[in-house]
């Protein structure tokens, strides 16, 4: 029986992948860029066993829910058909960080299936064809293929859509500290919104813009200029929320007028880091598709940043977890590929 663990991370995007010019193959609009993140890792094994009628797939040790078991399985058909394999395979797969607030584990999931399942079944695949095929499972997955800072490009087909470095983990000492003030699932999937964005009246503006946010961002990376970095990737992460939240559409028989992912502490947080910037704090925030709010700091004010969350009233019940730039998507040891 053949079989390999793979262990990779989540990733926090500074320019956002928010819709799609073909959802079948999540070829994206546009370009982005993002970090990996050290401390929130998904660690998935994947044992080919030809005594299975069909895939098995376990999520931190339960059956997993059919819907995510269904896309891991599609993506497991995927990998087995270049494998020229027909073998079914159990896939056991946990977070460290939970799902479904801000944190894209669909990204460090289809990370580590991707590097999990293709040496299971003996694929040699180079970092290149990994990312293009973790982004056939989930889009932002192909970034979380890459240690430090990454950047996915558009492409113009699926051969040319994949995610390549910018700069490794030691680059830049930035940390963001992901503040989750609600666990509470979001209510709109990613794959909704990606779908709705072009409901939007700004949408078309963001077209043309983005090449130079896009610029800007890397080049602001690059050269390690923290005070353009963040006010790009904060206004980055309100243009993509005005999107959300403008993305009209029908549901339930009702019309609404957009997504709203943010819970009422996420805007309270954000007023907040305004509020610490005005008296001098260098740290801004970016969001994802949830209500947690990803404060972006250099590491000699993590302190400072972390102590004025927790002296925000009501921040109790808020849990923070802190990250680094991390490693890109690896074999963990134990493996036995075919
Ligand atoms: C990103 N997000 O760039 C953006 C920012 C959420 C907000 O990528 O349908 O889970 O699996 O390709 O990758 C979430 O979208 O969507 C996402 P699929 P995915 O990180």
């Amino acid at each position: 029986m053949s079989r390999a663990s793979a262990r990779a991370c989540a990733n926090l995007a500074f320019v956002k992948y928010w819709g799609k010019r073909d959802a079948a193959l999540n070829l994206p609009i546009n370009g982005s860029i993002s970090m990996s993140l050290d401390s929130a890792h998904t660690t998935t094994r994947v044992e080919i066993d030809p005594g299975l009628d069909v895939d098995e797939v376990w999520s931190s040790g339960e059956p997993a829910p059919r819907a995510f078991a269904s896309r891991v399985i599609t993506h497991l058909e995927r990998i087995r058909s270049l494998a020229g394999s027909a073998t079914p395979a159990r896939v056991q797969t946990s977070n460290n960080f939970p799902a479904g607030t801000g944190f894209a584990s669909s990204a460090s999931g289809f990370a580590a299936l991707t590097c999990a399942a293709s040496a299971a079944f003996g694929l040699r695949l180079s970092r290149r064809d990994l990312s293009i095929l973790a982004r056939k499972g989930s889009g932002s997955s192909c970034r979380s293929i890459h240690a430090g800072f990454v950047e996915w490009h558009a492409g113009q087909d699926s051969d040319s859509s994949f995610a390549t470095q910018l700069a490794d983990a030691q680059h830049w000492n930035l940390v963001d500290l992901a503040v989750l003030v609600t666990e509470r699932e979001k209510s709109v999937r990613s794959s909704d919104g990606h779908r709705l964005a072009g409901n939007s009246p700004f949408w078309h503006s963001r077209t043309l813009s983005i090449a130079s946010r896009l610029a800007e961002v890397r080049q602001a990376l690059l050269k390690r200029d923290f005070h353009r970095f963040g006010r790009e990737v904060e206004a980055e992460a309100l243009e993509m929320h005005a999107i959300m939240q403008t993305s009209a559409h029908e549901r339930g028989g009702g019309w609404q007028s957009g997504i709203y992912y943010m819970a009422p502490d996420t805007l309270r947080l954000i007023n907040a880091v305004q509020r610490w910037r005005r008296a001098g704090m260098e740290v801004y925030f970016t969001l994802d598709a949830g209500p947690t709010v990803h404060l972006v700091c250099l590491e000699d004010q993590f302190a400072d940043v972390l102590d004025a969350v927790h002296s925000l009233e009501g921040s109790q019940g808020w849990r923070t977890i802190a990250c680094r730039p991390g490693p890109g998507a690896r074999l963990l040891s134990g493996s036995d590929p075919a």
